[in-house]
């Protein structure tokens, strides 16, 4: 029999490497439609999408717009330093509390709860940067690490709309070994511990794969850290 998303056999939880975790199908179609409403108010300006260049004169093909800390090549601001220079919106609560309880459904712990086998954050560290990413068409993301927070807390990784190669490496180069794992619209990925800072990134993007009733085309994705930046 098939499941309700016609695929033969369920998505099941994966653990990719040590602390590296996809959760299929995390978001409901419900928190998928009110998180792309989110991201849509997010993305005007002021400090809204952008295009990031890099310091070597490369342009990223994924736009890009933040909360909390404003990301560019290579560290964090309080102003959208490399686009129009307007203060960075905020980071709502909800987010930070979707990214502990994203934490918990990917290690079956929540973060900070103190057993000492669990990954990352201190207690009363919480999630207060997010970086979304806007994939359209053929866009993609090279491979590269998350290096700019100070914190270990794990990333927590939500993706809506088209369907993506998402090429999970190790923490030593940007080559093999890697896994590519297919992150759908609702997926988790979350990646902390031994894998926090992996090399990773988005090869392909599949246009026209997103669920249509969420009404997206091309891909968004939403990483949430701790910056433990003070
Ligand atoms: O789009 C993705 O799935 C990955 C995004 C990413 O690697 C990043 O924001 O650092």
């Amino acid at each position: 029999m098939e499941s309700m998303n016609g695929e033969l056999f369920p998505r099941e939880r994966t653990v990719i490497a040590p602390g590296a975790v996809h959760v299929p199908d995390w978001l409901g179609a419900g928190r998928q439609g009110e998180l792309l409403a989110a991201c849509r108010a997010w993305a005007r300006p002021p400090a809204g999408l952008r295009t990031v260049r890099t310091p070597g004169g490369g342009v990223m093909t994924a736009r890009q717009v933040c909360l909390g800390l404003h990301w560019y090549p290579y560290g964090y601001a309080r102003t959208a330093v490399d686009g129009d220079g307007a203060p960075v919106k905020p980071m709502p609560p909800w987010l930070a509390e979707l990214g502990r309880e994203a934490v918990t459904a990917a290690y079956g712990v929540p973060p900070g709860s103190g057993s000492g086998s669990e990954p990352g954050s201190e207690p009363g560290e919480s999630y207060d940067i997010a970086l979304i990413n806007f994939y359209a068409g053929d866009s993609r993301m090279g491979m590269h690490r998350d290096a700019e927070e100070r914190s270990s807390a794990p990333v927590v990784s939500l993706s809506l709309g088209d369907t993506c190669v998402f090429r999970f490496g190790n923490t030593a180069s940007r080559g093999r070994p890697y896994q590519d794992v297919e992150l759908r619209s609702g997926d988790l990925f979350v990646f902390g511990e031994a894998s926090r800072r992996a090399y990773h990134g988005v090869p392909k993007v599949l246009p026209g794969t997103g669920p249509r009733e969420l009404g997206l085309t091309g891909r968004l994705n939403i990483t949430l850290r701790v910056g433990g930046l003070g």
